[in-house]
């Protein structure tokens, strides 16, 4: 069960954030609207926020996953690999360093939290454009100590791991076709999305709901019939910047 989440509103800056989507630019009032509707979600899930103000000099800031792996026991705060998105764990580790123990990635590691997925007391971390092979090995090298598993993916053509497969609690995995043959995933009942749903393999288990971004039908009723509740929250904004239900919040 997670308590808490953090959250960053996004900034008026937002639109000048980094995406390869070519959906257009996003409405910054609408982005703020559907944020709210996040937040309000969490809060529905159980959550308690703590909800960061904005940050005009980073655009991307309110994608607070990228900054942090977080655990209830520890945290590790990540070293972004985009370069105009350094800096912004920095807030992050303030808000952090009062309520866990943390660790850090150092340079020349990078490490996004957008490619770290945790399963029970298994840490998939996806080997991307954002996290290298140093950070990776930093990252294990922690996660170790504390007895987790450990499997490191290559991934090409997605910005994120997160972005094509998300863990849902019970053994349930969300997957997009091009990670379904991967023998670290036979073992998991594989919820297959369609590539015409792909964006929707970013749906965000948090406590009793399963969070699903709207206008993805099939991958919605596929997860209703594994018996989960189901919110389903507008993302057209943060879709053109490439983000998703999970970049939204760090929670723990
Ligand atoms: C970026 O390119 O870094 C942002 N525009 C989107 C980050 C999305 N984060 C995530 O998937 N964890």
């Amino acid at each position: 069960m997670f308590t808490k989440a953090i959250v960053r509103k996004p900034a008026h800056t937002y639109a000048n954030g980094i995406s390869t989507s070519n959906l257009g630019k996003p409405d910054y009032n609408l982005a703020l609207k559907q944020h709210d509707a996040y937040c309000e979600a969490l809060i529905k899930c159980g959550l308690e926020l703590i909800i960061l103000d904005a940050d005009p000099k980073f655009p991307d800031s309110c994608f607070v996953e990228d900054t942090a792996v977080v655990t209830k026991d520890f945290g590790i705060i990540t070293r972004p690999g985009d370069k105009r998105r350094l800096g912004e764990e920095l807030a992050i580790k303030k808000v952090l360093e009062p309520l866990l123990k943390l660790h850090f990635i150092e340079e020349p590691g990078t490490l996004d939290g957008g490619d770290i997925m945790q399963a029970n007391n298994h840490f998939y971390i996806g080997l991307s454009d954002r996290t290298n092979l140093q950070g990776s090995n930093q990252l294990s090298t922690i996660l170790k100590k504390f007895d987790y598993e450990i499997s490191a993916i290559p991934i090409c053509n997605m910005l994120h791991f997160k972005t094509g497969i998300n863990y849902l609690g019970d053994h349930n995995i969300l997957i997009q076709k091009s990670f379904y043959y991967l023998p670290d995933f036979e073992d998991y009942n594989k919820i297959v999305v369609e590539n015409n749903e792909a964006y929707a393999a970013n749906s965000l288990r948090v406590n009793d709901f399963v969070i699903v971004p709207k206008g993805f039908p099939k991958t919605k009723s596929n997860i209703e019939k594994l018996g989960y509740k189901i919110i389903e929250l507008e993302m057209s904004e943060f879709q053109k910047m490439d983000g998703g239900l999970s970049c939204l919040s760090l929670r723990f």
